[in-house]
């Protein structure tokens, strides 16, 4: 039948799917950007040029992916020691992120930051933090900020499960809500604070989304594998926090790859087993997505890919070209 020919209803389903296999198509290329940058790093990491350490977040893509459609570039966000893929989510430069971690001038901490400590104002990311923690409460005061000047602005503040056991993610979470601030606590547990298993600093059965809920936050969970659910979820949240009813916590349960921090696989040291990484294997958010894809779709993906391959072959180009900082700028201001 001619799409001319179709009734009302059946054409807007022919635009609702097409709708979504573009939101798809869009998931795809954000996961296989960061993807791709962090596996470029990982491959080149050897050469020493990097001299800082990395933590890589292969296989988590699909919580930042997800992010990138649902925040605008008003918001604020902040994040951790893994911070790559937050940065790059929400439109932080590649090639500043890249020539930061060669320590070049060039890079969005001016080269003297590194990896942990990226930061593009331009797109109001502001910033990453080596100190688990330590971005809670700088997310929750711009949260402030956006109430006390009616912005509209949310705050999402990415951290790990780890940071779930610092006392000022207790505190700052509890400011948020007397205060019925426009945040998002974005939490993506991975299991692991480096070597150290949930099992050993969490007592059994502890459900984190259920505790904030005890100190009256709003918060949900869902499979941060699967990049349609963690963009649902994502939704709820912002669409309720930007109508001002205070803040949202959200889980996401993931898996890295790679080993804590640095470019390798470390599964043969023994605090994880091969077979659990496996099944975490299957729970891929890349390929996983693919599958949902309209197989006529697919002619696009080889295209993206393209398009994607070269942009970081140049950001890696600009990064070695650059220059390193001189000594006499070491305590100059970073960001002013
Ligand atoms: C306050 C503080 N304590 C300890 C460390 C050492 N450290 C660096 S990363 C990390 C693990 C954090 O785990 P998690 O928050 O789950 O993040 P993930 O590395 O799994 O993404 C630890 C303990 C630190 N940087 N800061
Ligand atoms: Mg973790």
């Amino acid at each position: 039948m001619l799409y001319s020919q179709m009734d009302e209803k059946n054409k807007s389903i022919i635009s609702m799917d097409k709708k979504k296999e573009k939101l798809l198509l869009s998931f795809y290329e954000s996961m296989y950007r960061i993807r791709s940058v962090e596996q470029e790093i990982a491959k080149r990491y050897s050469e020493g040029k990097m001299r800082c350490p990395t933590h890589l977040s292969v296989g988590q893509e699909a919580v930042s992916s997800a992010f990138s459609k649902v925040a605008s570039k008003k918001d604020f966000a902040v994040s951790s020691h893994r911070g790559h893929a937050h940065y790059l989510a929400k439109g932080g430069n590649l090639k500043s992120m890249i020539a930061e971690i060669y320590g070049k001038k060039t890079g969005c901490s001016k080269g003297k930051g590194g990896s942990m400590h990226l930061i593009d104002l331009s797109v109001n990311f502001m910033g990453t933090s080596a100190i688990v923690g330590n971005s809670i409460p700088v997310g929750v005061g711009l949260g402030m900020s956006a109430k006390i000047n009616k912005t509209k602005q949310i705050s999402f503040i990415f951290f790990g499960d780890g940071a779930i056991e610092e006392g000022v993610f207790y505190e700052s979470m509890n400011f948020a809500i007397v205060k019925k601030l426009p945040v998002i606590f974005v939490c993506e547990n991975n299991l692991y604070s480096v070597y150290s298993p949930l099992s050993v600093r969490q007592p059994a059965g502890r459900n984190a989304s259920k505790m904030v809920k005890a100190i009256g936050s709003k918060a949900l969970n869902c499979d941060g594998n699967d990049v349609f659910k963690v963009y649902k979820t994502f939704k709820k949240a912002v669409d309720e926090t930007r109508k001002g009813n205070g803040p949202y916590f959200l889980e996401f349960s993931t898996y890295r790859w790679l080993e804590h921090c640095g470019p390798k696989f470390d599964n043969d040291i023994g605090y994880r087993t091969e077979k659990e990484f496996e099944q975490w294997k299957k729970k891929e958010p890349i390929n996983r997505l693919v599958k949902k894809l309209n197989p006529k779709t697919h002619k696009n993906l080889e295209k993206i890919r393209n398009v994607v391959k070269k942009e970081i072959l140049l950001s890696f180009k600009f990064a070695e070209k650059s220059s390193f900082p001189k000594q006499s700028e070491a305590y100059k201001g970073t960001y002013a």
